[in-house]
């Protein structure tokens, strides 16, 4: 297979005329992934919004077999689907499913922790954009902190909250491969899905997904804000394969948060605790994450 990039991405379009809001950051994660895929894919998406504004009929958006899933039931419809395509025989096919951070981190999560037990040949894709969106904003287990949602005005929260680590959890698993990515990084992306379909057992990506409905940011600033919570340290690009743990980019010095929150109404009620809290829990992410490195590294090499 050739090596996928962003110049030799097909014309091909698998997710296309969908009702999304514009700059909408989880269409483009659906609409890339499926170039990189092909056309040979099963796709469940269940209830948020890539399923409301994918499958209206008779404008259906996807251009692979696609379903619509129950909210929590992602991971056991892909291991279902990958079972079958297992039993009949079925070569080169992708089973992928894109939930959202609600459908993952919260209620889909004792689904997702069973397909990945399985080992079925799946893909699973969170597209993150850090609430539950389609039903109107509300908080998930991935609001960073201080953000303002409909259960969390001005951004409160009533417990100590950290934005719940899909990424530790997924490896934990024990699956060969899993990885975070965001829109602002398309190459890094397109590279993660490439090897993920190439992995024959269960992986798991992470991806940033900005909203600019939710967030209170103009529609032309996805791939910026893509680009800023990376330099800001807020959202780390890792890799886990196979064991080894690899930091995709490490910022020499990490931006002043101010430059990815001020775009956003959504931060707008930060109070100078919730910044701290921010930056707190970003620093312990990335001690961990240099010592997760550093355990992978050394256990690779016994
Ligand atoms: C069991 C169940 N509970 C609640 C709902 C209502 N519901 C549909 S979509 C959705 C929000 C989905 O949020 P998320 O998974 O973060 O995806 P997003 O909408 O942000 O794309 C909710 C609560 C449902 N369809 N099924
Ligand atoms: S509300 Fe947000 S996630 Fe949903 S379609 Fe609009 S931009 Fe995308």
């Amino acid at each position: 297979m050739n090596k996928i990039s962003i110049k030799t991405l097909p014309e091909d379009e698998y997710f296309l005329g969908h009702k999304g809001c514009g700059g909408c950051g989880g269409t483009l994660v659906l609409r890339w992934a499926l170039k990189v895929l092909g056309v040979r894919c099963f796709v469940v998406v269940p209830a948020g919004c890539m399923s409301a504004i994918g499958f209206i009929y008779p404008q259906m958006a996807f251009g692979v077999n696609a379903m619509i899933a129950p909210f929590a039931a992602t991971g056991a419809m892909l291991s279902g689907i990958a079972a079958v395509v297992r039993a009949r025989g079925l070569e080169n096919v992708h089973v992928v499913g894109f939930a959202g951070d609600g459908g993952t981190a919260d209620i889909g999560l004792q689904s997702l922790s069973g397909a990945l037990d399985r080992r079925e040949k799946i893909i699973y894709i969170c597209y993150d954009n850090e609430a539950y969106m389609n039903t109107g904003v509300q908080r998930s287990a991935a609001t960073p902190v201080g953000a303002r949602t409909t259960t969390s005005p001005s951004g409160q929260v009533t417990f100590p909250a950290v934005k719940k680590d899909l990424l530790r959890i997924a490896a934990a698993h024990g699956i060969p491969y899993a990885a975070t990515a965001s829109v602002g990084h398309p190459a890094d992306f397109l590279r993660k899905v490439e090897r993920a379909g190439q992995i024959d057992g269960p992986s798991f990506l992470h991806v940033f997904a900005p909203c600019p409905t939710g967030w209170g940011c103009p529609a032309d600033r996805t791939i910026a804000l893509g680009k800023s919570v990376v330099e800001t340290g807020l959202w780390p690009l890792v890799e886990w394969d196979h064991g080894r743990v690899t930091i995709n980019r490490q910022p020499r010095s990490f931006a002043p948060l101010s430059s990815y929150l001020d775009e956003q109404t959504r931060f707008r009620g930060l109070k100078p605790k919730d910044i701290e809290s921010l930056m707190k829990e970003r620093d312990s992410k990335w001690a961990a994450l240099h010592a997760w490195v550093r355990e992978s590294t050394s256990s690779a090499e016994v």
